[in-house]
């Protein structure tokens, strides 16, 4: 059997100079370097084709067996932004408010500036939620297993963000909690969970950002040479 027949077909692997490597490699840090999460958007239209562009990027992650376990819900509807905002607020006033967030979680919030209220849902112009398909289906409509799903879509998550700070997009990972709303808002199945909320727009002309510092190389890897 050859290789097509098995269901195999030649990599086409584009193999770069070591130069060159280097300066791609030092361009994307850079890119991503410069993002930030961000809390206060312009209501600026973006164009429909570049959240395409950003959520078939974020389509290319691997995932447990090809299962591609994600699904990605684009919202530009004002009507239905406004109900997201208004359901993600009640949550996040009962979690900061209701006593359902502990002290710990708070005091490690601050420097973040965070609290209930979330306007930045109605002002962006997309929203796009991220549901993890805890299983799929077959077309005759039983159970197929999926695997390693919250690693699956937590890369897909990554790849989302990297695309967007590389068209220069800006967004932020929320997770207004607990987030099954979202399921029901959206008419998703219960075989999807809701995952991250991402607004994405522009930042807003005035937004400001925590003062954050990122760890440096050596506290965040260790390398393992030969001894010799
Ligand atoms: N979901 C809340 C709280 C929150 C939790 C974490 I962990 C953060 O890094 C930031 C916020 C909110 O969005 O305000």
């Amino acid at each position: 059997m050859t290789e097509h027949e098995s269901g195999f077909v030649p990599y086409r692997f584009e193999r770069l100079e070591e130069g060159e490597m280097g300066r791609r490699g030092g361009e994307f840090l850079a890119r991503m370097e410069a993002r930030r999460s961000v809390r206060f958007f312009s209501d600026e239209r973006v164009p429909r084709e570049l959240i395409e562009l950003a959520i078939r990027a974020a389509g290319t992650a691997p995932s447990g067996a090809h299962m591609q376990p994600w699904t990605f819900v684009a919202v530009a509807d004002p009507e239905l932004k406004r109900r997201i905002r208004v359901a993600a607020e009640e949550e996040e006033y009962r979690s900061y408010e209701g006593g359902r967030m502990k002290e710990e979680w708070r005091e490690d919030l601050r420097p973040l500036g965070t609290d209930w209220r979330k306007p930045f849902l109605e002002t962006v112009p997309w929203l796009v939620v991220v549901f993890a398909q805890k299983r799929g289906r077959r077309p005759d409509g039983s159970p197929k297993k999926h695997y390693y799903v919250q690693e699956s879509v937590g890369i897909a998550c990554g790849l989302f963000i990297a695309a967007l700070q590389s068209m220069g997009l800006a967004t932020l990972t929320h997770t207004p909690s607990p987030m099954r709303f979202l399921r029901e808002l959206l008419d998703r199945p219960t075989d999807e969970e809701p995952f991250i909320l991402f607004p994405v727009g522009y930042p807003a002309p005035d937004c400001r950002v925590p003062d954050l510092h990122r760890k440096s190389l050596a506290e965040i890897a260790e390398f393992r040479l030969a001894e010799d």
